[in-house]
């Protein structure tokens, strides 16, 4: 198979344009000042200055490891514009997703509560993995999400890439417009899939067209997950390496690539100064496999696990495995006229649950009344004046077996301590992550007390999560397969 022939689907386009008008100094704005940047118009638009909230773009990555990015030490794949969004940013060394696998972890950025929350334990695949696993078949859309508040807030929304709040095995899910998104290109969602190459130029195109107005955008990014689909424009630059670092890094730079051309695309348009940029990952990375090719439904046939050579920078686990490296991601965020410039930190720990308070607080929109959040702001920590958690942050995994670290079933993050223990309740690890940050050193029989206190929260969480998913969020397929 040539490695530069592999995308097969149709180009799709999906465009929905709607403008909002821009947000006004005095009423959207008021009590979050700070965020605010008077933002001129040409005179053509309105003849006047109007004050623009930040623009937000968040690049959620798949599968991309810690290590995956040349200021994290990765041995072998080049990340110039990541590494260059770090130095013109923070790079925040304590972040966190809400779980190893895709779509919880996605789940957790939509809702900023803990995937576990709606039941949505692993990936979504097909309807009888979904019954399986004690999962609905999708998102429920009707909850207070993301995209939808941030409408509230005159912002206009985009998604482009992975989708994967359902799966393409599931033709009646709702769309990601249901879901608050104005304009989307995805895979991994029902429907029409678009290539997973589309990713970077549709955002791209989304922002040309919609520079004037206040933006949130989606960019959730096919690399590294398999397929790999490496381009050889890409597998030229590493001809040094051998087959299989060779094809890894070739992704990450496209993606790298594609980070740059967004970056680039704020600066001609001069967005810069204005748009948050943030950079993650939705879990560490994949274990190495066998199998040289692979195929998706939705994405076509590719390069497979053989080719999964993504690092952690020495952290223990990987995809699938509540330990640092499943779950610590790279949180690089870059916005010029609003947080510093070239910082590492080190100390504030975030959460994936926290972009939901975070994103919302950035536009001016208050909170839902009685929403059960998981998450807190980090306009703080973003802004590089310190952070400090008031809850715990909880994993819930359900998914771990074969490769070591797989084992723990829940974790808890709470000060200092983080604590994971296993399915029966009878394994359970404790480290200290302020002097053990790469979770060396299990110190759970020299602090018996800690371990104690720890698992009383991780069982009063156990208590409080739902039995069932939402009927609602049901396929037809369930009552067909009744029949
Ligand atoms: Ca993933």
């Amino acid at each position: 198979m040539r490695l530069d022939s592999v995308y097969h689907n149709k180009a799709s386009r999906i465009s929905r344009r709607r403008f909002l008008k821009s947000c006004v100094v005095s009423g959207l704005f008021a009590g979050s000042a700070s965020a605010v940047q008077i933002v001129p118009k040409p005179a053509k638009e309105t003849g006047r200055a109007v004050a623009k909230c930040p623009n937000i773009i968040f690049i959620f990555a798949d599968d991309w490891g810690y290590g995956d990015m040349g200021i994290h030490g990765s041995t072998f794949c080049k990340t110039p514009h990541l590494d260059r969004m770090a130095k013109e940013g923070i790079d925040f060394q304590q972040f966190t997703v809400s779980n190893p696998v895709c779509s919880p972890s996605r789940t957790a950025v939509m809702t900023g509560q803990f995937p576990a929350r709606h039941c949505i334990h692993r990936h979504f695949a097909s309807v009888e993995h979904h019954q399986k696993a004690g999962m609905p078949d999708w998102l429920d859309p009707k909850l207070p999400l993301l995209p939808k508040l941030l409408k509230k807030a005159g912002y206009i929304t985009g998604h482009f890439g992975k989708w994967h709040l359902t799966n393409r095995h599931v033709p009646d899910a709702p769309l990601p417009t249901e879901y608050g998104y104005d304009e989307y290109g995805a895979f991994n969602v029902p429907g029409v899939q678009i290539r997973t190459a589309e990713t970077c130029p549709r955002t791209v195109d989304f922002i040309h067209r919609h520079r004037y107005q206040s933006f949130f955008i989606n960019v959730w990014l096919h690399e590294t997950h398999t397929p790999h689909y490496p381009l050889e424009e890409y597998l030229e630059q590493f001809q040094h390496l051998d087959e299989q670092q060779r094809v890894y890094a070739a992704v990450v730079a496209e993606a790298d690539a594609g980070i740059g051309s967004i970056l680039s695309t704020l600066k001609e348009l001069g967005l810069d100064e204005n748009t948050l940029v943030i950079f993650s990952s939705d879990n560490g990375p994949e274990w190495t496999g066998k199998r040289k090719a692979t195929d998706d439904n939705s994405t076509g046939p590719g390069l497979g696990t053989y080719y999964s050579v993504g690092q952690t920078a020495g952290l223990k686990g990987q995809k699938r495995s509540l330990f640092a490296g499943g779950i610590r991601v790279p949180f690089i965020a870059r916005w010029p006229g609003g947080i510093p410039k070239g910082r590492v930190d080190r100390t504030s720990v975030l959460s994936a649950v926290d972009l939901f308070p975070t994103f919302l607080e950035l536009a001016g929109q208050s909170l839902p009344i009685d929403l059960n959040l998981d998450g807190e702001s980090i306009v703080a920590a973003l802004k590089g004046l310190g952070f400090k958690r008031t809850q715990p942050i909880h994993w819930e995994w359900r998914g771990g077996h074969g490769p070591p670290y797989l084992w723990p079933h829940m974790g808890i993050r709470d000060d200092k301590w983080k604590m994971m223990v296993n399915q029966e309740l009878n394994r359970t690890e404790l480290y200290d992550i302020e002097a053990d940050w790469a979770e060396t050193t299990n110190v759970a029989e020299s602090n018996p007390d800690v371990v104690s206190a720890l698992a009383k929260k991780v069982l009063a969480l156990k208590r409080s999560l739902p039995a069932e998913p939402p009927a609602h969020c049901f396929s037809r397929m369930r009552a067909e397969q009744r029949e």
